[in-house]
This record gives C-alpha cells, sequence and structure tokens, in this order.
C-alpha cells in the first residue's frame, strides 16, 4: 500500500482487510503475525498515523480521529478473535484428553512388605517373646567358622552336601548355614544363653526347591542341663505360635554333625501328610568345647529352620521361585 488516505471509506475497507486477515489466523501465533502487520512498529496503521503529519493541517484532525477510532476498533477485533482462538485449543486439548472426571482414582503405588520379611519377623517375634537375643555375623566366612568349629572336618561328607560358594581368596567362602554366627555369639559371652541366628545364606543349587541364596533362623540354648523334654517344649510352643493352637508335630530321628542326639521335626498337614519343617538336637559337646564352654557343667540344643520353607508352608505357596521372581501382583498377594 502507497501512502494512505484517511476517507472513512478508505479506511473501512482498510478495517474489512484486517477482519479478514484475522478470522484466517488459525492459531496464537499466527494471530501475532496479523497483529504485527497491522499495529507493529512498521504496520500498516501505524503507517496511516505517520501520514497524518504530511496531511493538510485542516483536515488533520478529523482524520486523526478516524485513523483512531480504527485503531481501536482493530484492537477490539485482535482481543475477541485471541480469546476465540483460545477457547478453540481448550476445547480440542480436551476433546483429545477424554478427561472422564467420574471415573474411580489409579489407587497409589506403594511397595508391600515381601513374604519372606513377614515370615522373617513372625518367626523372630515368637522367639523374642521367649526371651531369646538375636545375633548377626557376616555372610563371608571361614572354614573355621562355617565348618571346623561346627564338627564339619574338611573331608567330612557333610561339606559336600553344602554346595558351597568359595571365594577367589580361597580360604574365604558365603556361609552355607547361619550357625558360624552362633560360634561367634558363643565365643564371647557366657551362659546361660538363649538366642536366635538369622539371615541369608548360600548353597550352589537351584530348582522349585533349592534356591542358591536363602534364609535361616537357628536358635540355641545353652544351660545347666538342657535335655530333649526342654527342646520338645519350645518345639511345641514354637511350633502352635506359628502354624496355630494344637498343631501336631513329630520328632523323627535324624543326624546332624553339630548336634547329637539329632531329629527332623515334622508337622501333620490338612491332608494328614508329614511335612518336614526343622532340624534340631543337642549340641555335640565337641561344637561347645570349640566355643570355649565348660561342657561338665553346660550343654545345649539348637535348631534350624529354612525360612521360605516356613513362608511356603504357612502362605500357600508352591514354587519357591515365586519368592526371587518379584513380581508385583504376586507379592502384593501378602501385604499386611
Ligand atoms: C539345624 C539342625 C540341627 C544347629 C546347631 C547349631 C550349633 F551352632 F549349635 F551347633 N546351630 N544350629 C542346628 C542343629 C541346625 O539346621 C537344620
Amino acid at each position: 500500500m502507497t501512502t494512505p488516505i484517511c476517507s472513512e471509506s478508505d479506511l473501512r475497507e482498510f478495517l474489512a482487510e484486517a477482519q479478514a486477515d484475522l478470522g484466517q489466523a488459525r492459531d496464537e501465533a499466527q494471530l501475532e503475525a496479523v497483529k504485527v502487520a497491522y499495529l507493529g512498529r512498521k504496520g500498516r496503521l501505524t503507517g496511516m498515523l505517520r501520514a497524518l503529519g504530511r496531511l493538510d493541517p485542516g483536515r488533520r484532525p478529523a482524520a486523526g480521529k478516524a485513523v483512531n477510532q480504527a485503531r481501536r476498533e482493530l484492537s477490539e477485533a485482535l482481543r475477541r478473535r485471541r480469546a476465540e482462538l483460545r477457547e478453540e485449543r481448550l476445547r480440542r486439548s480436551l476433546e483429545a484428553g477424554q478427561l472422564d472426571v467420574s471415573l474411580p482414582g489409579r489407587g497409589d503405588a506403594r511397595g508391600a512388605r515381601h513374604p519372606i520379611s513377614l515370615t522373617m519377623e513372625r518367626i523372630l517375634d515368637i522367639f523374642a517373646g521367649l526371651g531369646f537375643g538375636i545375633a548377626t555375623g557376616p555372610e563371608v566366612e571361614d572354614e573355621h567358622f562355617n565348618f571346623e568349629a561346627l564338627n564339619i572336618p574338611p573331608l567330612h561328607p557333610a561339606r559336600a552336601m553344602h554346595d558351597t560358594f568359595y571365594l577367589e581368596r580361597k580360604d574365604l567362602l558365603l556361609r552355607t548355614h547361619t550357625s558360624p554366627m552362633q560360634i561367634r555369639y558363643l565365643q564371647h559371652r557366657k551362659p546361660p544363653l538363649r538366642f536366635v541366628a538369622p539371615g541369608r545364606v548360600y548353597r550352589r543349587d537351584a530348582d522349585a526347591t533349592h534356591s542358591p541364596m536363602f534364609h535361616q533362623v537357628e536358635g540355641m540354648v545353652v544351660d545347666e542341663a538342657v535335655s530333649m523334654a526342654d527342646l520338645k517344649g519350645l518345639l511345641e510352643k514354637f511350633l502352635e505360635d506359628f502354624f496355630g493352637p494344637g498343631v501336631e508335630f513329630r520328632l523323627r530321628p535324624s543326624y546332624f554333625p553339630f548336634t547329637e542326639p539329632s531329629a527332623e521335626v515334622d508337622i501333620r498337614s490338612a491332608s494328614g501328610a508329614w511335612l518336614e519343617v526343622l532340624g534340631c538336637g543337642l549340641v555335640h559337646p565337641r561344637v561347645l568345647e570349640n566355643c570355649g564352654v565348660d561342657t561338665k557343667r553346660y550343654n545345649g540344643l539348637a535348631l534350624g529352620l529354612g525360612v521360605e520353607r516356613l513362608a511356603m508352608l504357612s502362605l500357600g505357596i508352591l514354587d519357591l521361585r515365586s519368592f526371587f521372581d518379584n513380581d508385583q501382583r504376586f507379592l502384593a498377594q501378602f501385604r499386611r
């Protein structure tokens, strides 16, 4: 456009053009471009205002009034179109989002305690209630604490049964049971003692009933004249607390290098079948001597149980591997 002429009809034509451009603007960015083209520093309307200076002084007031009026109208049309576009954008985004505010919430994503942790906690609570302390100790052990002190000499067949993981440093291994903690505990305290040793243990084995890492709790009582009757009484208390009152159980003679006599304990299942739940016995005097206990005065009882096994029995889990798959849908069923 060359020098604008500010006749009323020219202005009307100019405004109609501007309105059409505003209507063409499809979004707020395009609208901004139209605004710049008309009202910007080098815009058409700004050009008109400047041209007023070159006009006959007599015509200036009326022309100025008309151009200013056109600017107000243009500004107002711009504001309306901007509001229109914003509303359109909102409507489109609501349609795309299909937000149904009546839907139920998604729930929270809280984790659940692992059934092994829950079972471990139940077991330790029962022993704590009977006055048992808790021993702790390292998962990396040596042959002395894992085997020799427990009356398992180098060529003893029980060593092969333990499927030990050895470290590169040949004198170190991953503990195959929690008993080494009991040896250390005994060495540093004076009887009478009653305590449990809970924790992870490791054996080279993996199938539906064996995992290379699993959890044990071993318990021990060292006092004067401890008997199999004491052991049976302790088992009755533990099994009734864990499986419920009236649980039927039996002791079946067995063999462990660190106890004499030794027994395995079975409980009667709902189907009538006997299910093995733990091992136990009177502590072999050689084990106590290895720990500096005066065996003329003291003796002891011990028991060892697998936490996974007890968890499977009490929660009705059939495959040991479900504990280690970490499927949240499975684990959340045991939330407490
Ligand atoms: C078992 C079965 C029988 C046991 C023995 C000892 C210790 F340290 F006193 F020698 N700790 N745990 C033991 C006895 C463990 O597990 C099936």
